[in-house]
């Protein structure tokens, strides 16, 4: 039975909820509804492929390492040329950036007037694509800096306190998108019957605390000695802290980061001895998700600084990340930084 038949009180579709967003401003020209009402069109197209990858021959190694030297799968590709094709013609986009591409992704000539920058990640996760675990869709948007008449590496390399929109789509046990135009964060759940993205979670908001940690804990022979302390407190008993937590890494970070919205709790990706910077991108995955937990009342930093005012220097930096519950990332700091009582001096 599709939502439509059960008959919500109020049915909201994506482009009805982008469409309310945009009469709040009421100088808005309409070209960011329209583009992430066609991040929404390219969200289904992947979601559909994803949906039967099992069946069709997308599975597994498409041959190539990315710029960040992980290695591609086809949906990695896939998902890739969908976006770009979903958004190249439409005369909003003056410059896209993929974490798939080395450099930035030219608009072609007839269309390239538009006013935003487009960043994403195709598919985050890809390790994960081949035994059927949730994967996802990573995006973030800011305006056009620049002066010439075609968009610049300028445009795309801005901290992320300049995003207009960013947002992210879970392939998982149901499709769902999440976005926030800074406005508060709404998410919705893909009715494949109908083929459209329903309000299902209006105004999200995380909890100030949470019960669970998600790392990867196999790092942490690498990591700094207070990292490590804080990992090892965590996992004590101590009732008024409410330790020990529990542990969930699924390692799509989309995923991680999804249930850390819903639920609360703790996601890192700290730097080590091996990684100093971790491994997650600042503009491709850590800029707009930490946009998306601090528009719903959590914390985003580099264990030092907030993420959203890192100033990026390259289209591939990469940043250690703790996001999560306000709480659960001020205690993480105060050990990295070794104010905790149980932190190391
Ligand atoms: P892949 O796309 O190569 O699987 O990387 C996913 C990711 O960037 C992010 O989604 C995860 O949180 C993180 O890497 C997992 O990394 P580890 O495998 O090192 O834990």
């Amino acid at each position: 039975m599709s939502a439509a038949e059960i008959g919500p009180a109020k049915l909201v579709t994506i482009e009805r909820h982008i469409l309310d967003e945009q009469a709040k401003a009421p100088h808005a020209s309409g070209d960011l509804t329209n583009l992430l009402y066609d991040l929404a069109l390219a969200a289904k197209i992947i979601s559909c492929q994803v949906n039967k990858a099992g069946l069709c021959d997308i599975l597994g190694r498409a041959g190539a390492a990315n710029a960040s030297g992980d290695d591609v799968k086809k949906l990695d590709v896939f998902a890739d040329r969908w976006i770009f094709r979903a958004l190249d013609h439409t005369g909003r986009v003056a410059v896209m950036a993929s974490e798939e591409a080395e450099s930035i992704i030219p608009i072609p000539e007839k269309f390239r007037c538009g006013k935003y920058v487009l960043l994403f990640d195709p598919l985050d996760g890809s390790s994960n694509i081949d035994c059927n675990a949730p994967i996802g869709t990573i995006f973030s948007i800011h305006k056009k800096i620049s002066q010439g008449e075609r968009g610049t590496l300028e445009d795309c390399l801005q901290p992320g306190h300049r995003q207009i929109a960013a947002g992210y789509v879970l392939y998982g046990a149901s499709t769902m998108l999440v976005y926030t135009t800074g406005n508060g964060v709404s998410g919705f759940t893909l009715d494949a019957s109908i083929g459209e993205f329903l309000l299902s979670h209006p105004n999200i908001r995380m909890p100030e605390r949470g019960k669970i940690f998600s790392v990867n804990e196999s790092n942490s022979i690498y990591w700094d000695p207070r990292m490590r302390a804080y990992v090892d407190w965590v996992k004590q008993e101590d009732k008024p802290t409410q330790r020990p937590r529990q542990a969930r890494y699924i390692g799509s970070m989309v995923a991680d980061v999804h249930r850390t919205l819903i639920y609360g709790g703790l996601f890192m990706y700290p730097g080590s001895r091996k990684d100093p910077c971790g491994k997650l991108r600042l503009l491709y995955e850590a800029s707009p998700l930490a946009f998306i937990l601090e528009q719903a009342g959590g914390r985003a930093t580099d264990g030092r600084r907030r993420v959203l005012d890192i100033e990026p220097s390259s289209l591939h930096e990469r940043t250690p990340l703790f996001m999560g519950s306000r709480e659960d990332v001020l205690e993480v700091e105060s050990f990295l930084n070794g104010e905790h009582p149980a932190s190391p001096r």
